[in-house]
């Protein structure tokens, strides 16, 4: 039976500042996502923070806000079958030095901090996060 998903996707300031935004994307339409909605913004911290909610007890959370809120990001609802599982796979690991080859992050990632990409970890968070950038 199909299962086609949607999940969120979000190109992050590093590699927005190193003008790789299309070069993903390219990588997406390769693989068989649809990229369905997109847009390219820049957060306030605030808006990271509550992005971020689930990570606010982490010692690395205030970081992380500062630094998804530091430059321009690409926010992305990609559309496939098994999306949520397939994308977490293209992206590879969290930190880019333990990311398998032919992923997003181990391409293009700079450290665990800077890795280029997030995407959504569930179908439930992957509905949350969609709705976040793109609900109206
Ligand atoms: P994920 O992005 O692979 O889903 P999460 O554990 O959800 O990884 O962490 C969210 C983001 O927080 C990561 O993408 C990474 O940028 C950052 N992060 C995770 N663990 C660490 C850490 O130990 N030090 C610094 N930053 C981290
Ligand atoms: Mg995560």
């Amino acid at each position: 039976m199909s299962n086609v998903e949607q999940t969120l996707s979000i190109i992050k300031p590093d590699a927005v500042e190193r003008n790789l935004d299309d070069k993903i994307k390219s990588v997406f339409i390769n693989k068989g996502f649809k990229i369905v909605k997109e847009k390219k913004i820049k957060l306030e911290k605030e808006d990271a923070e509550k992005f971020y909610k689930v990570h606010e007890t982490k010692p690395f959370y205030n970081d992380l806000c500062e630094y998804l809120s530091s430059g321009l990001i690409v926010a992305m609802v990609l559309e496939k079958e098994d999306a949520v599982l397939a994308n977490r796979k293209l992206m590879g690991a969290t930190d880019p030095k333990k990311a398998e080859e032919g992923t997003l992050r181990k391409q293009f990632g700079i450290s665990i901090d800077k890795n280029s990409i997030h995407g959504s970890d569930s179908i439930n968070n992957s509905k949350i996060e969609i709705d976040f950038f793109f609900k109206d």
